[in-house]
């Protein structure tokens, strides 16, 4: 009879570490990869302050000093008006999930975005990104 017990006392230690284990494999999976992404779907995981990647960052501003040169540009006020040089971005650097001071209102031309720009104004002349700034 005692015995009987014992195997039962046993199974429960069993089924407790597989339970244990279970649970540390879940904890594991969930905090990397495609569980990593399962988990912030599920809201298990802090969500990232919005912000822009730096990829994304460069192409956009690829793009804008794109547009910037094929608009008629009278002077320089006007290529300083032009989205390449006004627009900036918020960059988690770190990625620290925050936005901090210093990854804050980058410009196009600002490191570690680089991207630099020229263009022709109408009376000929040549501006680049350095004119941005009046
Ligand atoms: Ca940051």
């Amino acid at each position: 009879m005692k015995s009987k017990k014992a195997v039962v006392g046993i199974w429960w230690i069993v089924t407790a570490v597989i339970a244990v284990v279970v649970l540390v494999l879940l904890l594991v999976f969930l905090s990397t990869g495609v569980g990593g992404g399962i988990a912030q779907l599920l809201g298990l995981k802090e969500q990232v302050t919005a912000g822009t990647d730096l990829t994304m960052a460069q192409s956009t501003c690829t793009n804008l000093c794109t547009q910037a040169r094929v608009a008629t540009l009278r002077d320089e006020d006007q290529w300083a008006a032009t989205q390449y040089c006004v627009r900036s971005f918020n960059i988690d650097l770190n990625n620290d999930g925050t936005i901090d001071s210093d990854e804050q209102n980058i410009h196009c031309d600002e490191s570690p975005i680089n991207v630099p720009c020229d263009a022709t104004l109408e009376d000929g002349s040549a501006v680049n990104e350095i004119n941005c700034t009046l």
